[in-house]
């Protein structure tokens, strides 16, 4: 069976209830009618043994076998109503064993009258969630603040977010390249109302390049006055990346890139496979320029500037900025 969607089950269950109620009533209707026309006031009514007469409980005539029958029907259909509803809501709280593929993992943190998701690689997001198309999402919500509720009705998705707990809940979306509207669904503040984002949907492949494109580091250099260092190929230099809770990973993840990864004093690095902090140091060969010591954290395309002074000068500044779409995208969350 193919992985149904909350929208497909959600659709279902009103499907049927829709139709199981407009069947019931136009039956009803219609014996009703049926009945008040058969029963009518005419001048020639003949005398008939099962009609009540005026002032007697109807009994429903032939030894009550319509009210039998009837009782009967509403039971059967009421009784299958609630079991097949009770699996569909089975499902929806426990579809994992239902999944072909492992879900993408996502941490949902609303926090200050803004939602973020951390991705299994690290990579941060803020605002906007982006998730494959036709994968299971499965997703850990939680607050760094006040109690949130965490909803994208298009999806039928609602989790609360609750400081110290994790609400666990699942969606699938299947509609490449639409965007759903995220909700706080809990009155949380005078921002309330502007506590939303947006569920973007990638195709499957596009969603894995942009997760890894999500670690990318660029880092250059420029002289006290701003300008680019005019030494192509003559800097020599080691570049180490380490990451600071190297010790809790398996895999060693440290990184380490020489002057031959530059071009035009600008290196790219592409292939850091778990975000977080990380130790720079930047040693110069020749100690023509001073060490460059420095923590960077890498959520998302980060770019940092470097401005190496003459290793004779007290003087190592560094410049932070965050290339990412919003603006308001800082490294250590928690703050706005
Ligand atoms: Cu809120």
């Amino acid at each position: 069976m193919q992985v149904q969607t909350r929208v497909d089950v959600f659709e279902s269950i009103f499907q049927v209830f829709l139709a199981l109620g407009t069947l019931v009533g136009v039956v009803v209707i219609a014996y009703t009618l049926y009945n008040a026309y058969k029963y009518r006031d005419s001048d020639d009514a003949k005398a008939d043994d099962s009609l009540p007469t005026l002032g007697e409980l109807p009994t429903g005539g032939e030894g009550g076998k319509k009210l039998f029958l009837s009782f009967g029907i509403s039971a059967i259909i009421v009784i299958s109503l609630v079991i097949w509803t009770y699996g569909m809501l089975l499902y929806v709280e426990d579809p994992q064993e239902d999944f072909e593929e492992e879900p993408v993992d996502i941490e949902v943190v609303g926090n200050g009258f803004a939602w973020s998701f951390e991705y299994e690689n690290g990579a941060v997001e803020r605002g906007t969630m982006t998730v494959p198309e036709d994968h299971p999402v499965a997703i850990q919500v939680t607050s760094g603040d006040v109690w949130h509720s965490f909803g994208v009705p298009d999806l039928r998705v609602k989790a609360d977010a609750i400081p110290g707990e994790y609400d666990e809940t699942w969606f699938i979306a299947d509609d490449a390249d639409a965007e759903h509207r995220i909700q706080c669904f809990e009155l949380c503040g005078d921002q309330h109302t502007q506590m939303d984002g947006t569920v973007q949907v990638l195709p499957e492949d596009e969603f894995e390049g942009w997760l890894d494109e999500r670690l990318n580091v660029e880092i250059e250099f420029e002289d006290p006055d701003g300008e680019p260092i005019n030494e192509t190929g003559e800097l020599e230099l080691e570049l180490e990346l380490v990451h600071v809770d190297n010790d809790e990973y398996e895999e060693d993840l440290e990184y380490s890139y020489t002057d031959e990864d530059f071009e035009n004093n600008t290196i790219s690095i592409e292939d850091i496979e778990q975000g977080g902090d990380y130790n720079l140091t930047i040693e110069f060969e020749n100690e023509e320029f001073e060490t460059v010591e420095d923590e960077i954290s890498v959520t998302s395309p980060t770019s940092e500037t470097y401005t190496l002074g003459e290793s004779d000068e007290e003087e190592t500044e560094e410049d932070e900025n965050d290339d990412d779409e919003e603006a308001n995208d800082s490294d250590d969350g928690g703050e706005n």
